[in-house]
């Protein structure tokens, strides 16, 4: 049955997807292939379309106009494959070897066609199975570091800055982060999803005065720092690793935010993965912690010394408060999504995979307490070692 090849938008199909390869001539003519919708993520829809012979593969992503998690309820800018598509090419003109090669992209059908990863694995999936990926933190501070020391008023003409942030603006999927992690679990929201058994945990967040007024100066934080083009979806479901490799997926979420908040993210999402693990378990994800923090200064500082475009980057002190501040927004960014990852919309597996009960529920009112301390006392700490005992503390409470 011949197949049409749409050019309005509309969902593709795995046929869809075969013949959309075939008329871009990513396969030489007369390829077997075969495809498979392998999507698994909150949004969008996932092709894998293989030469059945070599089984080498593309992948087609293409966004759905809602957010395929609620459903259709829930509408949602296709704009967000643009933003994606421009963000891993911008990424890429950095730090190629952390994203997947972009072979093509189509506004209006809304797809992004790149490079297969199928020989990694997502970062997530493997730290649940209990692989500790050694070179993840190195890969991952060098990646932030990069892409946001060049795409900042220190590393690029602070003009094209301005034009480049214009090109990002993304207020649809801003808007998602602003409720989902800022806003929603710190109170009684529809969106909100957890056990009966935590509610009382929980109404204590909501009635929680003191961490309100640190949430929402976070929150503001977020809403107008644009200190370069970050991800903005930085969780471990959003990296494929190896034990040699790294890359950096579905930075549809992309603007120009605050330095702090990749960080932040990376940090809660292992921080997750801790509290899933028993104690003697959990080291590797601290010593990530503290490597990508070590890995992001030292390369961000060398960037700064040697290619600093602003008249006062020689000026002392001002590379130190800048990672000051970065420091201190990353902790508190990161104590609000280990909160709303447990008790909001989106939950992670680490957490929800636990299959006891009791032990589960245990985990997540330690992510409860754990994301109270890291937002309230995010400007006493002074390293990432801290992180340590502020965990250990948190646990034994
Ligand atoms: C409705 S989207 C829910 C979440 O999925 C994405 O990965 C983002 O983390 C977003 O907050
Ligand atoms: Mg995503």
């Amino acid at each position: 049955m011949p197949v049409s090849h749409p050019t309005v938008y509309e969902p593709l199909t795995e046929q869809g997807a075969i013949a959309l390869a075939i008329r871009l001539g990513l396969f030489p003519e007369g390829t077997p292939l075969a495809c498979r919708e392998i999507g698994d993520g909150n949004l969008n829809l996932v092709f894998r379309v293989v030469d059945q012979q070599t089984k080498k593969g593309i992948i087609i992503k293409q966004a759905l106009p809602y957010a395929k998690v609620v459903g259709e309820s829930w509408p949602l800018t296709l704009k967000r494959s643009v933003i994606e598509s421009n963000a891993l090419r911008t990424f890429a003109s950095y730090v190629p070897q952390y994203v997947p090669k972009v072979y093509y992209s189509d506004e209006s059908l809304a797809i992004t066609v790149m490079e297969d990863l199928s020989h990694l694995q997502i970062a997530r999936k493997g730290l649940i199975e209990g692989k500790t990926y050694p070179l993840l933190s190195q890969h991952i501070g060098e990646f932030i570091a990069k892409t946001l020391f060049y795409t900042s008023d220190f590393g690029m003409n602070q003009q094209e800055k301005k034009q480049l942030a214009q090109s990002f603006v993304n207020p649809e999927l801003c808007k998602i982060t602003e409720d989902l992690v800022f806003t929603d679990p710190f109170f009684d929201h529809e969106t909100n999803n957890f056990e009966d058994e935590l509610r009382n945990d929980v109404k204590a967040l909501w009635d929680d005065d003191k961490l309100h007024l640190e949430v929402a100066k976070l929150k503001h934080k977020f809403l107008t720092g644009g200190d370069a083009l970050i991800h903005g979806d930085l969780h471990t479901g959003s990296i494929f690793a190896s034990d040699e490799e790294t890359k950096i997926i579905d930075p549809e979420f992309a603007f120009y935010g605050p330095f702090g908040f990749d960080i932040g993210q990376f940090f809660a999402n292992l921080l997750l993965n801790a509290l899933s693990r028993p104690e003697q378990q959990q080291e590797p994800l601290f010593a990530h912690i503290d490597k990508t923090w070590n890995v992001f200064v030292s390369v961000f500082s060398d960037l700064w010394h040697s290619h600093n475009v602003e008249p006062y980057a020689k000026t002392e002190g001002l590379l130190e408060e800048v990672l000051h501040y970065v420091f201190i927004d990353a902790i508190g960014f990161a104590g609000c999504e280990v909160i709303r990852r447990t008790i909001g919309l989106a939950h992670v597996a680490d957490l929800d995979g636990i299959e006891d009960k009791e032990e589960r529920l245990q985990a997540k009112r330690h992510a409860l307490r754990l994301g109270r301390s890291l937002i309230l006392q995010r400007e006493t700490l002074s390293s990432t070692k801290e992180i340590r005992s502020l965990f250990a503390q948190t646990v034994l409470a």
